[in-house]
């Protein structure tokens, strides 16, 4: 396990603010440049994948609103891959009982894309998904740290992204950039976050800028869209996992009202709390303002003064829009 290759391209990323407010990815840069840093003796990495696909499309998409990434309708892939991870571990232990190991899935500081794409096995896309040539980009990818090589390296030909082969590759297509709503894609291979729905529907915690609103209405956690538009995900085998959100779409007036009880019956365990209550209820009430639902006023009187202020004031530029339409 050598250092990450494409670590520049990450330091570039954050010089050009491509990471929005995403303080917590300029921590602990020396181990995203070396991943062997994150495990004393770790000489070799196991990357496995979780298929989330439940069957989404992308036209129903496009003209849907109030949908939840297909990724967060699952139980929290955070427990089911480490488990899947020590269940691996104790087969490997069989072949080597001194083995020391540690299993990774999303919150390590560590480019979990770049490490993948070493196997081999799949290439970056244009849309910055890892994609498997033959299983497509809807998986989420988790790592083991080895501290003895217990297995065959990989031997696969590197497959080039941006030439499109058998083996995969992007070549002339550029789907994911052309029905990314915001331009978020439209350096290929590179992601801007400052305009992707994802980042603002999930991980920012103040208001959002109204040119987005359009899109938020449709997704109110995430988007799928540039994974939707791409080739490779034409054929995905529908994922097997235990999913807990059935429908792909809520109603908004119901996430902009809900209560913390509501909120823990019908989202708790899924990866859709990272946006906390007060993010769903802020992402539901620009939903209802955007699709002139006339039960906007009543989601509004539900929001008390001791609500976080992030609700106050996407009230207020709920007001200040009515007035400039
Ligand atoms: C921050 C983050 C986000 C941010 C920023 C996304 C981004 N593209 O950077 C936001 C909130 C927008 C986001 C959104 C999503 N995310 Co996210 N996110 C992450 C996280 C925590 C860090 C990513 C990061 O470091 N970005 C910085 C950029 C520069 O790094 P990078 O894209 O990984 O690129 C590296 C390599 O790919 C390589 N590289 C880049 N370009 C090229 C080009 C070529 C030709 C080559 C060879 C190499 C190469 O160099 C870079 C540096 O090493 C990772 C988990 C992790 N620890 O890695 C998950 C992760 C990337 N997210 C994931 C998912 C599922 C999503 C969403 C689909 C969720 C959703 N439905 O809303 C969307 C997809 C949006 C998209 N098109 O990427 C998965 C992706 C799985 C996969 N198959 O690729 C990950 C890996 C989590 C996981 N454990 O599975 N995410
Ligand atoms: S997740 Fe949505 S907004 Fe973000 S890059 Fe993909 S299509 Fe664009
Ligand atoms: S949609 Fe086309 S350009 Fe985008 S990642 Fe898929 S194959 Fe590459």
């Amino acid at each position: 396990m050598g250092p990450e290759p494409t670590f520049p391209i990450f330091k570039e990323w954050l010089d050009k603010g491509y990471n929005a407010e995403m303080e917590f990815l300029k921590n602990y840069q020396d181990k995203r440049e070396n991943p062997a840093g994150l495990m004393e003796g770790a000489k070799q990495a196991l990357i496995f994948g979780l298929n989330y696909y439940q069957g989404d499309k992308l036209n129903a998409a496009l003209q849907g609103s109030g949908r939840i990434a297909q990724y967060a309708r699952l139980r929290d892939y955070h427990k089911s891959l480490k488990k899947r991870g020590d269940s691996i571990i104790q087969e490997l232990q069989k072949l080597c009982p001194d083995l020391k190991a540690r299993v990774m899935v999303d919150s390590a500081p560590l480019l979990e894309r770049a490490l993948a794409n070493r196997t081999n096995r799949g290439f970056i896309g244009k849309n910055t998904l890892f994609i498997h040539p033959d299983k497509g980009s809807m998986f989420l990818l988790s790592e083991i740290l080895l501290d003895h090589v217990v297995l065959e390296a990989d031997t696969k030909i590197p497959v080039d992204g941006t030439k499109r082969t058998e083996a995969g590759g992007c070549g002339s297509c550029r789907r994911c950039q052309v029905f990314c709503p915001t331009g978020a894609l439209d350096e290929a291979y590179t992601l801007d976050a400052r305009k992707c729905l994802a980042y603002w529907t999930i991980e920012h915690r103040g208001v959002i800028p109204e040119k987005f609103w359009p899109w938020v209405r449709t997704y109110l956690f995430g988007c799928d869209l540039c994974q939707l538009a791409c080739p490779y995900n034409r054929t995905h085998a529908l994922s097997k996992e235990d999913v807990v959100l059935k429908a792909a779409e809520v109603d908004p007036f119901e996430i902009a009202c809900m209560t913390q009880e509501y909120y823990v019956a019908t989202f708790g365990g899924t990866p859709v709390t990272r946006a906390k209550r007060s993010g769903l209820r802020r992402n539901g009430l620009i939903a209802l303002a955007v699709l002139e639902d006339p039960r906007l006023e009543e989601a509004i009187a539900t929001v008390m003064p001791e609500d976080e202020s992030v609700l106050h004031e996407t009230i207020l530029q709920i007001r200040a829009r009515a007035l400039s339409l």
